[in-house]
């Protein structure tokens, strides 16, 4: 009887956590949470682990063990604290599927450690992807462990991608919102406050990725991360504003055909076919209707007005440890922007900057990619 897939959540109170463990909920003959984790949280964490009795908590602020600790007392729920647990948890032998669902760099020892596990990857942290790409598929491809995009997008292009194994793909179309500020001047930019750039008009998500949306900087790793993920070129990756975030991306080939997948802005869709893959799934809240919609519509993005994606493709085309750079530059910059310690426009200024001053390192090894992503932030934390 017992064929679930058991599914490990890193980050399970944040935006894509929660989702996950809805699509979990409403199909739990399917799928069963085996393991959760939550750097900070820990009172969703108790509630998450006390619904779904997963095998292991783990939370990553030690501080908070011994509250967790003790409100699971009860339960058969084994409780570890630390970032090194989480590497340790999502080798276990009853994991199927790993959703690293982690915000920023964090999200990359839990990966190398749950694919040399060869567990099943679902990634919804991009960051991952931006800053060891080359080195995180290579290790995929050498332990045949299947990584499968979370990110909309991703799931976008890969649905387009099923049933195309031998045709070449001519160029990737990848759908942008535009952010809250689409249309606005540099002027309208000068006195943004978090909250303004925190309100995305179609997508529920975190703040780090909704401030990313507004930069555009998003679209700027979601290039690089495309780039990893189907192999194609960065000149072959067309950014594409269409406002009603309808169609998720599309795929053009050869023949001048453009496929498309089309849904509801929810996150809980690419989170469903990771699970499901390479299966469907019934879930009659995720179903869009087709009559509701008006008018899609595509604009090239504005990218003077913001700057970051230009500098998302500066970054893949010179490569090396170059987007290792930019990613902390930008989590640095996105974070002192949310604490009001720098202004919205700055952003961009300090992300180049950055780019333009720490030692390039063509050929970065993993501890390169370290060392890198901790001087730039020592730097930049010092700094402003
Ligand atoms: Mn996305």
């Amino acid at each position: 009887m017992e064929n679930k897939k058991h599914i490990a959540i890193l980050g399970s109170t944040g935006s894509i956590g929660t989702q996950a463990l809805d699509v979990i909920k409403k199909n739990d003959r399917l799928f069963k949470v085996s393991v959760l984790t939550a750097n900070n949280n820990a009172d969703l964490l108790i509630q998450q682990a006390l619904e779904f009795e997963p095998d292991t908590v783990v939370i990553a602020n030690q501080n908070l063990y011994p509250k967790v600790k003790e409100a699971l007392k009860d339960t058969y729920i084994k409780v570890f604290a630390g970032e090194e647990s989480i590497e340790d948890v999502v080798t276990f032998s009853e994991i199927d599927i790993v959703l690293v669902a982690l915000v920023g760099f964090s999200g990359l020892k839990p990966t190398i450690s749950a694919i040399k596990a060869k567990k099943v990857i679902a990634l919804a942290n991009k960051e991952t992807l931006v800053v060891a790409g080359e080195l995180i598929t290579k290790l995929a491809e050498e332990n045949q462990v299947p990584i499968l995009p979370v990110d909309s997008e991703h799931s976008a292009i890969f649905q387009c991608l099923q049933g195309e194994l031998l045709n070449p793909v001519k160029r990737i179309l990848l759908t942008a919102s535009g952010g809250a500020f689409r249309g606005r001047k540099k002027e309208e930019l000068l006195n943004i406050k978090p909250q303004d750039a925190l309100k995305n008009p179609n997508w529920n998500m975190g703040k780090k990725v909704t401030i990313d949306s507004a930069t555009l900087m998003n679209k700027g790793l979601e290039v690089i991360e495309a780039h990893w993920l189907f192999g194609v070129k960065p000149q072959n990756i067309t950014p594409v504003v269409h406002p009603q975030s309808i169609i998720h991306s599309m795929v053009e080939f050869e023949d001048g055909s453009i496929k498309a997948q089309m849904g509801k802005a929810d996150m809980r869709i690419p989170i469903l076919y990771a699970f499901s893959y390479p299966e469907r799934i019934k879930m009659p809240e995720l179903a869009m209707d087709i009559f509701s919609i008006g008018n899609l519509t595509f604009e090239k993005p504005d990218t003077e007005v913001f700057p970051c994606l230009n500098l998302a493709f500066n970054a893949i085309e010179k490569g090396g440890n170059l987007p290792a750079i930019m990613n902390a530059a930008n989590e640095i910059a996105v974070q002192k922007f949310l604490e009001e310690k720098i202004a919205f426009l700055q952003i961009p200024e300090i992300i180049a900057e950055a780019m333009n001053s720490f030692a390039f390192i063509p050929k970065p090894t993993l501890e390169d990619y370290f060392s890198t992503d901790s001087e730039v932030r020592n730097k930049l934390n010092a700094l402003y």
